[in-house]
């Protein structure tokens, strides 16, 4: 039943080198990417894709012996083990990092030239890693730059899905979903691990039995088992010879699955039910803030558990045998969201049954390893599970959920003796009509710390959403604000910007970015503040030729840019955006364009497939575009573009080129966002909220340079049961101009009707997201907005305090405190 631990071997520590010191790489990157190309067997050497192949073949092997060093050192557990557990990584493309943190830009440069092919031409026939929906994918994927920049030694895990996050195609206006098949030709980056692959349980039924020394043991026996593969990705720090590794796994049919069951003799039938094992890595779930709830989601999240737990006890044995007394100590895993929170049952599971540790030493070790982020406060998205289909699908993981559950009830009994009402409130597992087990709960309870990703998504979880278990345990609740990775949000997407700084700051500010603050002191240098605007400039025209190559719209590059690109979504009030543009029309329409700035407004995003009114949104922005675009009379003041396709490398395209950026979610909707800080590091100014982390980069630039609008967190929480759209918009003629035209079908005359439901959500008392009461504020902020763009030098000087002020959102920092206040955390209380 249970495997005997193995021995470890000696680590011979000879063959380790210190990752300080880069090794001698075989041979030159030139010399291997003339190899790759000669031997790559490729029907056409001559084809970008085949030398972007050759390249990043070529670029993976100067990597080899310094990811193999690295794995050699973090094997002998002098450093803790981080193990980010995530179901995203929105990783976008890899070879333009890669290039950076190796310091290998200028040699692809000049080997590119024997190719006759620059180095843009090659990076753009990367396919993106899309493996994540949005912010919190694209988190974990900056994370993991950072840990390895830092030299922490931080595995990610996540699942290797065939098809990432769909690609998006707009047809007459509306969003169209193409499957994302980016693995179809191929990934030079990955190495497949097949001498690390693990089988996960799933299905069957337990049973118990007492052993010799009169314990109950457990079994979970006639499971299907699935095999795990890992595929590893490097993940280069920079410049500092690390080289980390992303696991992510794939799922294949073990060989004897069901052939017993089908041995009729139809074995190709057999072979070919593999295919239901092999459906679990398939897709990554579209739904970005929202609960999934289907088995195979579920499925997904313990596959992924099971095997990254299963991976990281099996190093621990290699080197401490069957002694678990150091495994808290050598070990953090980081939740991030609930979706792998599954991992606290599982890790119980496997150190009892599997190594036969004893209840209270597994619950011990777990619950001094495990460390919960969470992401929104927004209630469609909290996990819970039914109790039935957990019961099902994990027979012997339900079990050991009551246990825990039954052991934390006693807890909270013990504090607030009689008090059944925080019993059933803060149980893991809701009663009701059919039971569900309520995931953020089971990780509070399996954690030592628990997360926010902004100090007041933070404030909001302790005094809201988990105020009982900050009741109980103040000390697990902690702030991490969120941050992202200077070297692929500034230097690597925006070279011109970062030429100019390194020029006058030397490039220091690339390792502490808190080194941008020098940058305020130019702002008294007419000679700096005139090379910075040219810069924006020079990025406008190439954010503009690409909107044009992408939507057919032509932006001008002397109008203000002013951009939202995120996911589409009701709370971050894309409409009140559209809202504003067709304000700015209706005033053009009728000759009103006294202190107008000329205006380009870029909209991007991706809308969950279910989700029907974000879909109209897209289609609003889609049509509303078509009458502003198409009037002469209107272009030279205002423009409107809807982005397809929003990903990660748009992104390094939009936020250099961006003026303005809108932040504009109801307040406490937002748990934190993180395009703001690209936007904020790449000198955009940024309209906005007291939402998220906008709050805390008002403390850093100072609200003079920010446009701040709305109602606070507490507003909107005060207003709610009163809320009454009419008397806004009875108070607000700019208001009931948009109203009507929408109303008058001015952008749907050949589609009658199609708007009703977005004017209806606007006149809503029930309207969560206060449209109406936070419009007239906002086109206040955006004529302060428009005045300031009228007065370049000034807007050229507030750009720069913009970029000086966003040290504090590098992830260098984010994950300094994570370093320092979760993962080594010494004793827990
Ligand atoms: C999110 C929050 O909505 C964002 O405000 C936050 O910046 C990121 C990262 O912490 O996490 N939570 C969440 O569920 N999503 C976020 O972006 N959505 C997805 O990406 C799935």
């Amino acid at each position: 039943r249970s495997k005997k631990p193995v021995k470890p071997t000696p680590q011979q520590s000879e063959h380790v080198h210190t990752t300080k010191v880069p090794c001698e790489p075989c041979d030159t990157l030139s010399a291997g990417v003339a190899r790759q190309i000669r031997y790559g067997l490729c029907h056409n050497e001559q084809a970008n894709s085949a030398i972007f192949d050759a390249l990043a073949f070529g670029v993976k092997e100067q990597m080899l012996d310094q990811w193999r060093n690295t794995r050699l050192k973090d094997n002998q557990f002098e450093q803790k083990q981080v193990a980010y557990l995530s179901l995203e990584f929105l990783m976008g493309r890899a070879l333009g990092n890669a290039l950076l943190n190796l310091d290998l830009t200028q040699d692809t440069k000049a080997l590119l030239t024997e190719y006759a092919v620059d180095l843009e031409t090659i990076e753009e026939c990367e396919h993106d890693a899309g493996l994540g929906n949005g912010g919190l994918g694209r988190l974990a994927a900056c994370f993991l730059d950072s840990c390895a920049s830092l030299d922490l030694a931080v595995t990610g895990y996540g699942i290797r899905y065939q098809y990432g996050m769909f690609a998006q195609k707009i047809v007459n206006g509306y969003q169209v979903e193409k499957p994302d098949r980016w693995l179809r030709q191929g990934n030079p980056w990955e190495v497949r691990m097949p001498h690390r692959i693990v089988s996960v349980p799933f299905f069957g039924h337990c049973t118990s039995y007492q052993d010799k020394a009169g314990y109950t043991q457990h079994v979970w026996q006639d499971c299907q088992h699935v095999l795990a593969v890992p595929y590893d990705m490097p993940v280069p720090g920079y410049r500092n010879g690390r080289i980390n590794t992303l696991r992510l796994w794939k799922a294949e049919a073990n060989d004897d699955f069901d052939l017993a069951e089908f041995n009729d003799g139809d074995y190709a039938e057999a072979v070919a039910d593999k295919n239901l094992a092999e459906q679990i890595t398939m897709v990554l779930y579209p739904n970005d803030a929202s609960e999934n709830g289907k088995e195979l989601r579920l499925r997904q999240q313990y596959f992924l558990s099971s095997a990254s737990l299963q991976d990281l006890l099996t190093r621990y044995v290699a080197v401490y045998g069957d002694n678990f007394s150091q495994f808290s100590a050598k070990n953090a895993i980081q939740l991030n969201d609930t979706h792998p929170s599954i991992a606290v049952p599982e890790l119980m599971r496997l150190l009892m049954d599997v190594y036969g540790l004893g209840w209270d030493n597994a619950w011990q070790i777990t619950s001094q390893c495990m460390a919960y982020t969470n992401h929104t406060l927004l209630p469609e998205a909290l996990e819970r599970w039914p109790v039935s289909l957990m019961q099902h699908m994990l027979p012997r993981i339900m079990q050991i959920i009551y246990e825990i559950n039954a052991r934390f009830l006693e807890q909270v009994a013990h504090k607030w003796p009689g008090d059944s009402n925080k019993l059933a409130a803060m149980s893991i597992i809701e009663e009701g009509q059919k039971q569900q087990v309520r995931m953020a709960y089971l990780a509070i309870v399996g954690s030592f710390s628990v997360n926010g990703v902004a100090g007041l998504h933070t404030q909001l979880l302790k005094a809201g959403l988990f105020n009982h278990f900050y009741q109980l345990w103040p000390h697990k609740f902690n702030n991490r604000t969120n941050g992202v990775t200077p070297r692929r949000w500034l230097v690597n997407c925006n070279q011109r910007l970062t030429e100019l700084i390194t020029r006058h700051l030397g490039n220091e500010w690339i390792h502490d970015l808190s080194h941008l603050t020098a940058l305020n002191a130019f702002t008294a240098d007419k000679a700096f503040v005139k090379k910075w605007a040219e810069v924006k400039q020079a990025n406008k025209q190439v954010l503009a030729d690409f909107v044009f190559e992408q939507s057919g719209v032509r932006f001008e590059p002397n109008m203000m840019f002013d951009v939202q690109v995120k996911r589409i979504h009701e709370y971050k009030r894309q409409l009140l955006n559209v809202m504003h543009v067709i304000h700015l029309y209706q005033r053009i329409l009728n000759g009103d364009t006294a202190n107008m700035a000329p205006r380009c407004v870029l909209i991007g995003g991706k809308a969950a497939p279910g989700y029907a009114m974000a879909k109209q949104i897209i289609k609003l922005i889609n049509n509303v575009a078509h009458m502003v675009n198409n009037d002469p009379l209107v272009t030279p003041y205002l423009r409107l573009a809807f982005l397809p396709n929003y990903n990660v490398s748009a992104m390094e395209k939009i936020c250099p080129g961006t003026d303005l950026s809108e932040q504009i979610s109801t307040a406490g909707k937002e748990a934190s966002g993180t395009g703001n800080m690209k936007f904020m590091m790449n000198g955009a100014l940024t309209i906005g909220t007291l939402d998220g982390a906008n709050v805390e980069m008002i403390e850093e630039v100072g609200k003079e340079h920010f446009f701040l609008f709305g109602l606070t967190t507490a507003e909107v929480q005060q207003l709610k049961a009163s809320y009454n759209p009419q008397t806004y918009i009875d108070k607000s003629p700019a208001l009931q101009g948009v109203l009507n035209m929408l109303r008058g079908g001015h952008f749907n005359l050949v589609e009658p009707g199609i708007f009703d439901n977005i004017i209806d959500a606007i006149c809503d008392p029930n309207d969560q997201w206060m449209l109406a009461a936070d419009f007239d504020d906002y086109c206040r902020a955006q004529a302060e907005v428009s005045a300031l763009y009228a007065k370049p030098t000034q807007w050229q000087k507030t750009s720069i305090r913009n970029t000086a002020a966003s040290g504090r959102f590098s992830s260098d920092k984010t994950i300094e405190g994570y370093q320092q206040h979760i993962w080594l955390k010494e004793s827990f209380v």
